[in-house]
C-alpha cells in the first residue's frame, strides 16, 4: 500500500486517486488487511504470557492446555479474514458486511474459550496474590471489557452509530492497554527474578499495580461514555458538553503516567539491593525454572532430567488435562 501510495504521489499514477480512476477504499482495503492482524500480533504473546502466569501463581495447572493452543491457533486464523469490520460505514456491499459481522463475532469463541480456561484454572487454586498475579488477573478483567465493547463494535448497526468515535478509542485501549501493556508488566515481574537473580520488591510492585488499574480505568472507562454521547475521535476541539468526562480522562493519564514511576524504583532497586532469587523462587515447574538465575552460558550443565506426568504441586491434582500435555520437568524437586 505504501509503495502504491508512493507511485501515487510521486509519479502521477493513480492506483488510490478517484480523478485518475483509482479507488480510495482499495487503501482502506490494503491498510486494514495489515493492521488487524497487526493488533493480534500485539496481544497473542501475551495470552502465552498470561498462560505460564496463572497455572504458576494458582499452583494448579493450566486448566484445558489444548483448548488454549487451538484457540490461538484459530484466532490467527481468523485475525486474517475480519479486517473490513473497520470500514463499516465506506460503501462496501451489505453481504459483505455480514461476512464481517459474523466472522468477527465468532473470534468472540476461542476468546472466551481462554479466558475461562484461565478462570478454571485460578478456580479452587492455592493463588499467590503478588504483582505477578495481580496484573495477570488485572488483563483478564481488563480484556474482557474491552472483548464486549469489541462484540458489539462488530455489530454493523451499533458499529455505523458510534464508527469514528471516542468509543472505538475505549475499546481500542481495553484490548491493548489492558492486554498489551498489564500482560507486559505480567510477565516481567514474573521472569525477572530468572532474569537478574534478584527479586522485585512486591510493595512497590502492588503501589504499580493499583495506580496503574486506577489510571487505566479513570483514562479510558470515560471514553465510552464519551463516544456514545456522539464525540469524534481525531479532533482538536470539543464540544463544551464533553468538558467534564474528558478532565477525568486527563487526570486519568497523569495517574497513569505517575504509577510508572514505582515500577522504575522497584527495578533500579531490587536489581541492585533485591533479595536473591535461587533457582526457582515460584516453585513453578517449567524448563527455565531449572537452571540458575541469571541462566549460566548454554543454560544447563548436564541435560536436565525430563519426566512427562502429573504435575505435583502437592495440592489438589487435576486429572482432566494433565497427563499428555505437557513434559514437565520435576528432577529439582
Ligand atoms: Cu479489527
Amino acid at each position: 500500500a505504501l509503495i502504491l501510495l508512493s507511485f501515487d504521489l510521486i509519479a502521477g499514477t493513480s492506483f488510490f486517486n478517484p480523478t485518475g480512476g483509482g479507488d480510495p477504499i482499495v487503501y482502506q482495503h490494503m491498510f486494514w488487511f495489515y493492521s488487524h492482524p497487526a493488533v493480534y500480533i500485539m496481544i497473542l504473546p501475551f495470552f502465552g504470557v498470561i498462560s505460564e502466569v496463572i497455572p504458576v501463581h494458582s499452583r494448579k495447572p493450566i486448566f484445558g492446555y489444548q483448548a488454549i493452543a487451538y484457540s490461538s491457533l484459530a484466532i490467527s486464523f481468523l485475525g486474517l479474514i475480519v479486517w473490513a469490520h473497520h470500514m463499516f460505514t465506506s460503501g462496501v456491499p451489505d453481504w459483505l458486511r455480514m461476512f464481517f459481522m459474523i466472522a468477527t463475532m465468532i473470534i468472540a469463541v476461542p476468546t472466551g474459550i481462554k479466558i475461562f480456561s484461565w478462570l478454571a484454572t485460578m478456580w479452587g487454586g492455592k493463588i499467590r496474590l503478588n504483582s505477578a498475579m495481580l496484573f495477570a488477573m488485572g488483563f483478564v478483567g481488563t480484556f474482557v471489557i474491552g472483548g464486549i465493547s469489541g462484540v458489539m463494535l462488530a455489530s454493523v448497526p451499533f458499529d455505523i452509530h458510534v464508527h469514528d468515535t471516542y468509543f472505538v478509542v475505549a475499546h481500542l485501549h481495553y484490548v491493548l492497554f489492558g492486554g498489551a501493556v498489564l500482560g507486559i508488566f505480567a510477565g516481567y515481574y514474573h521472569w525477572f527474578p530468572k532474569i537478574t537473580g534478584r527479586m522485585l520488591n512486591e510493595f512497590w510492585g502492588r503501589l504499580h499495580f493499583v495506580l496503574t488499574i486506577v489510571g487505566l480505568n479513570m483514562t479510558f472507562l470515560p471514553m465510552h461514555k464519551l463516544g456514545l454521547m456522539g464525540m469524534n475521535r481525531r479532533i482538536a476541539q470539543y464540544d463544551p458538553k464533553f468538558t467534564d468526562l474528558n478532565q477525568i480522562c486527563t487526570y486519568g493519564s497523569y495517574i497513569l503516567a505517575i504509577s510508572t514511576l514505582p515500577f522504575i524504583i522497584n527495578v533500579i532497586w531490587s536489581w541492585i539491593f533485591g533479595m536473591k532469587a535461587g533457582n526457582n523462587p515460584w516453585q513453578a515447574l517449567t524448563l527455565e525454572w531449572m537452571t540458575n538465575s541469571p541462566p549460566a552460558i548454554e543454560n544447563f550443565e548436564e541435560q536436565p532430567v525430563l519426566k512427562t506426568g502429573p504435575y505435583d504441586y502437592g495440592a489438589e491434582k487435576n486429572s482432566a488435562n494433565m497427563s499428555e500435555i505437557e513434559t514437565v520437568a520435576r528432577a529439582s524437586s
